[in-house]
């Protein structure tokens, strides 16, 4: 418990080091990897984005946070992405171009990667053409597109556009996720499938590909 009180508390304050020195600990103490993920790291960014709503956080405190999570997520991902020896489908991944949240990405991908799925990650900031690209060459299952910003979520309507005109559109699922992103969002923008959280998106990858 007081692991994870310190967990919190550590990950809104930003102290990194501290949030990596927790985690170990916790591992020692038998806690298990999503306990620290579900109730301390992913509670302490929520309190981050409310605080910064408020205009009690500003962007340099976002990031500290956001740093501090993600050297936690470095120690965690071998532990929640225990995969097996054969691929259930594979899986291109990136945030759309204009914007660098990366985080949530990364924990959808882990939490893919756990249940089987081979995952090409193509990072924050990727423009149409890549995405296109990488569909062509990986011949992927499912390609999915991250948004965290209302102004970037148009990005995915410019991206399925992108697959059309490029002929690829009928060869590939797509699936969106994000923050701001809603099932009517997803379905308007003619997407196959969303997902609100990381495990949610494993379980719609799954029915994606029956
Ligand atoms: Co930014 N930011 N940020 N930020 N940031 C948000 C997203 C925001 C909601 C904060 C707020 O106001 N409450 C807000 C967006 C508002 C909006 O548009 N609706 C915001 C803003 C405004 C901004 C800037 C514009 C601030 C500025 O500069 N004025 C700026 C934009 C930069 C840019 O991209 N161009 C900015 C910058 C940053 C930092 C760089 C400082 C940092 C990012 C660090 C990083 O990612 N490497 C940051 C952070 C840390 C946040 C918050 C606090 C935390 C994000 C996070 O990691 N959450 C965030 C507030 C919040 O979310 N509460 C915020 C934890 C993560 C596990 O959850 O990201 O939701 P989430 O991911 C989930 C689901 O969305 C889903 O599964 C994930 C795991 O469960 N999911 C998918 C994600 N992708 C999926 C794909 C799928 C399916 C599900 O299928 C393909």
């Amino acid at each position: 418990q007081d692991i994870l009180r310190g967990l919190y508390d550590e990950t809104l304050a930003g102290n990194g080091p501290a949030v990596l020195d927790l985690t170990d600990r916790g591992l020692e103490l038998g806690l298990a990897p999503e306990t620290m993920l579900f109730d301390a790291l992913i509670p302490a960014l929520e309190e981050v984005g409310a605080r910064f709503e408020r205009g009690d956080f500003f962007v340099p405190e976002m990031l500290i946070a956001g740093r501090a999570m993600a050297g936690a997520m470095e120690v965690l991902r071998p532990l929640l992405a225990q995969t097996g020896a054969s691929s259930i489908g594979t899986f291109v991944m990136g945030t759309v171009k204009g914007d660098v949240h990366d985080i949530g990405k990364n924990l959808v991908n882990i939490m893919l990667e756990g249940a089987g799925f081979t995952v090409i990650d193509l990072g924050v900031q990727v423009p149409p053409e890549r995405f296109v690209e990488a569909v062509r060459e990986h011949r992927p299952d499912i390609v999915g597109f991250s948004a965290f910003l209302t102004t970037t979520m148009p990005m995915f309507k410019a991206n399925i556009n992108a697959l059309v005109k490029a002929g690829l559109r009928d060869q590939v699922i797509v699936m969106v996720g994000g923050a701001p992103v809603t099932q009517e969002y997803a379905d308007a923008v003619g997407a196959d499938g969303y997902a609100a959280d990381a495990s949610s998106a494993v379980r719609r990858a799954k029915e994606l590909l029956e």
